[in-house]
């Protein structure tokens, strides 16, 4: 384990130590477990990009300089921030798409103990994020901005999230509506701001600079984020299980996926009307009858096209930004994520 990520998961003990000792509640023994255990298995098990980022991000932007003790902490506290909106919004998602596993084990409704109560634990994580916020943060001359950021993201990824279900409303099915703009503005939404845009804007906030001045970086972010959606798009059907750790469900929900919206771009008249009878079906015949359109139109072929183009198209983005810094940060951020297979 690098010596970062080992600072970084000591931090995520302090925090919630911090959290499980709030004076705002009163705790009993149990409900002080019962908020252990539910972060123990939400917030820090998956790849923690998100939170590095803002660590990594922090450090390009201080152009080589030593970081100081505090500066290490702070960035690493709006890390868990930006990890501990994941992990709210994971908790949730897997409920509304009825998914079975995440991070390698079952999704966190799927325990005989949680249930539903996972509606409330989601609720509990959102709420963490302003209170590690104003713990660490209030007094800072950039305090209300952070707020303000976290809130801004959050409405976008709401509202992504929302457009992302109602697309696929029962007795409104009709893939013809599915098309790459619609795709487009549903990712944009529902991920690219809280994954991408987000890990930097605490950067800059952090290293003292106006957002209102970094819409270029955000532009190419966005972009990035879109290009990491379509890659989780294709490792629901392509990736394995046991590397990506969750289970993909896409086609039984419908969803407005790249790759759907592709197939019916590519397939013929015959293979159309099986993907419109086979698609949103929670049957594993239908399921793989649609993997076998996917197949027979070398969809895979299609996505890896899509992967270098979209990855040249990044690169001269981030070639043209006039800071070295700010590119140094991109960079870093693109060749985290080209050809995952997670
Ligand atoms: C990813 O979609 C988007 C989110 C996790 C945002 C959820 C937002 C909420 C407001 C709850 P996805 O369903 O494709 O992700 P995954 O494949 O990881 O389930
Ligand atoms: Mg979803
Ligand atoms: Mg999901
Ligand atoms: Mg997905």
């Amino acid at each position: 384990m690098s010596d970062l990520k080992a600072k970084f998961l000591e931090v995520y003990s302090v925090l919630k130590s911090e959290l499980l000792h709030d004076p705002a509640f009163d705790f009993t023994d149990n409900s002080r477990q019962w908020v252990e255990r539910m972060l123990d298995y939400n917030v820090p098990g998956g790849k923690l990009n998100r939170g590095l980022s803002v660590i990594d991000s922090y450090k390009l932007l201080k152009e080589g300089g030593e970081l100081t003790d505090d500066e290490v902490f702070l960035a690493c506290a709006l890390g868990w921030c930006v990890e501990w909106l994941q992990a709210y919004f994971l908790v949730l998602d897997d409920i509304m798409d009825n998914s079975h596993t995440r991070r390698g084990q079952p999704c966190w409704f799927r325990l005989p103990k949680v249930g539903l109560i996972a509606a409330n634990d989601g609720i509990v994580l959102r709420n963490h994020i302003p209170r590690i916020i104003k713990k660490h943060f209030k007094g800072k001359p950039y305090y209300v901005d952070l707020l303000d950021l976290f809130n801004e993201v959050e409405f976008q990824t709401a509202c992504g999230q929302m457009i992302d279900l109602i697309t696929t409303i029962e007795g409104e099915k009709d893939l013809a509506k599915y098309s790459i703009p619609l795709h487009h503005r549903i990712v944009q939404y529902k991920t690219a701001y809280y994954s991408f845009y987000l890990p930097v804007a605490c950067a800059l906030l952090m290293a003292g600079e106006n957002l209102e001045n970094h819409t270029d970086v955000k532009i190419i972010l966005v972009e990035m984020g879109t290009y990491f959606q379509v890659q989780d798009d294709y490792l629901d059907c392509y990736g394995h299980p046991d590397v990506i750790g969750k289970i993909g469900t896409d086609i039984e929900d419908y969803k407005c996926s790249w790759l759907v919206v592709k197939a019916m771009e590519l397939a013929n008249e015959e293979q159309k009307k099986l993907l419109i009878d086979n698609y949103g079906k929670d049957d594993p015949a239908c399921v793989a009858k649609v993997k076998e359109i996917y197949n027979a139109i070398n969809l895979q072929g299609v996505f890896e096209e899509y992967e270098s183009k979209s990855y040249e198209k990044l690169n001269n983005s981030i070639e043209a930004h006039p800071s070295k810094a700010v590119q140094a940060v991109l960079k870093s951020f693109l060749a985290k994520i080209y050809k995952r297979q997670k």
